[in-house]
């Protein structure tokens, strides 16, 4: 392990415990307050939780790069629980090659092409869901339409789909420590890792598909035949469980802000300001790790070469050194610039697909739906990394 100044404000919490995950906004402000950089000594690593140093930090992948790993695991030391992503945890060059050829697929073009399948399923699900007036958000909806849409999108075949809700929750886990959440969804890992490596390869992909694409940049010369399934890996790793809690919690905040709702009905065009207010508010993503690749400084603050670096997205998104009343959920701001896709050269390459899937949703339910009410409290699904509910009652009222 790397040492660590002893100047350097020590917060003596766990943020992967229960008690931080359940809720984490006033770790957060103590975090923020204690300084530009802190020490949490039960893992031996730094963190940033202001808006200026998660970006910062973010923003200069030369000093803190991903390929040590973006988890608590470093790397170097420690063997990966899987063959590390070519896009997520890489640098340049390597980086560059894998970002070119998602971000391509994944082109503002594209989601224009994809807009009006992505809508009509939108539409149909919450037709279905409003005869039936009592819901559970989170399985009904935020599950149900990411895990229809983007898997039509990518081009897998139907069976097992499920699995990749259950991979995704061990993937976000695997990035925080070996603690309990960890070590229960890794007992089922085996078998998914099954399904999902050949559900990567290119004769279960349906032609013309994200999938595909990747396939046809081997053709081109641009990937090479092994780099192509760990891609579409990626698309199954990060395209699913993000947008379901994405979905799910902008549902929350809806359901528990009836003013805010009621300005989103009267007018469906705030539908993708209001995606990105609950994207700021409730940040699907929390944080993040980066691994120092030399002796540097931030904020003044001196660190040594293989420090692992949390960076606390969520905090950044409530930062009142940033925000004005961040904990204020306002549809009509200006959320964006919050963390919750990352930022710089790593910053999300799906967010075009992920506020496609928001806007559609919020604004089906703002034409169809008079009001969102919360039929009792709705119960939280721990996960290292992901802000997630298991639950969230609510009874839909037709407009
Ligand atoms: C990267 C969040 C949806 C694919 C990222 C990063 C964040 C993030 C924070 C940066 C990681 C880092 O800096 O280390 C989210 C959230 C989503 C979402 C909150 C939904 C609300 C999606 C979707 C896809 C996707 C729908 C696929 C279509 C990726 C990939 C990367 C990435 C492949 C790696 C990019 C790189 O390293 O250059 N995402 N994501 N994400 N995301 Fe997303
Ligand atoms: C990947 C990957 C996995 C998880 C998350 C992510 C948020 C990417 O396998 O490339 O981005």
């Amino acid at each position: 392990m790397s040492d660590i100044a002893a100047d350097i404000p020590v917060v003596d919490f766990d943020p992967f415990s229960d008690e931080f995950l359940t809720d984490p906004y006033d770790y957060h402000r103590r975090m923020r307050d204690a300084g530009p950089v802190v020490h949490i000594p039960k893992y031996g690593i730094l963190a940033v939780a202001r808006h200026a140093e998660v970006h910062g930090v973010l923003n200069d992948w030369q000093t803190f790069i991903s390929s040590a790993g973006v988890g608590l695991a470093n790397f170097r030391t420690e063997k990966p629980f899987r063959p590390p992503s070519l896009i997520l945890e890489a640098d340049p060059p390597q980086h560059t090659r894998s970002r070119t050829v998602l971000g391509r697929i994944l082109s503002p073009r594209t989601v224009q092409q994809i807009r009006p399948q992505f809508q009509a399923v939108a539409e149909a699900l919450i037709d279905r869901l409003l005869e039936k007036g009592t819901i559970d958000g989170v399985k009904e909806l935020g599950e149900a339409y990411p895990l229809k849409v983007f898997p039509d999108a990518v081009g897998l075949t139907e069976d097992g789909r499920e699995n990749l809700l259950a991979y995704g929750d061990m993937v976000f886990n695997a990035f925080g420590p070996r603690n309990q959440l960890l070590i229960n969804a890794a007992k089922r890992v085996e078998p998914l890792t099954d399904w999902i490596m050949t559900n990567c390869q290119r004769q279960h992909l349906r032609p013309g598909g994200f999938g595909d694409q990747i396939y046809q940049a081997v053709e081109t010369g641009e990937l090479t035949e092994t780099e192509a399934p760990m891609l579409v890996r990626s698309f199954l790793s990060a395209g699913v469980d993000t947008t379901v809690n994405g979905i799910g919690n902008a549902l929350w905040c809806l359901a528990n802000h009836p003013d805010q709702w009621d300005k989103l009905h009267a007018n469906p065009a705030l539908a993708r300001q209001a995606f990105e207010e609950s994207l700021r508010f409730e940040a699907a993503v929390q944080t993040f790790f980066r691994t120092a690749s030399r002796d540097c400084e931030l904020a003044g603050v001196p660190i040594r070469s293989d420090t692992k670096m949390l960076t606390f997205l969520a905090s950044a998104n409530r930062d009142p050194r940033q925000w004005q009343d961040p904990d204020v959920f306002d549809i009509e701001r200006r959320a964006t610039g919050h963390m919750t896709f990352g930022s710089g050269l790593h910053g999300c390459v799906g967010q075009a697909v992920a506020r496609l899937e928001g806007e559609l949703i919020l604004s089906t339910l703002a034409r169809r739906v008079r009001r969102i009410e919360p039929l009792g409290p709705p119960t939280r699904r721990l996960n290292n990394t992901l802000r997630a509910l298991a639950s969230l009652p609510l009874k839909l009222h037709a407009a």
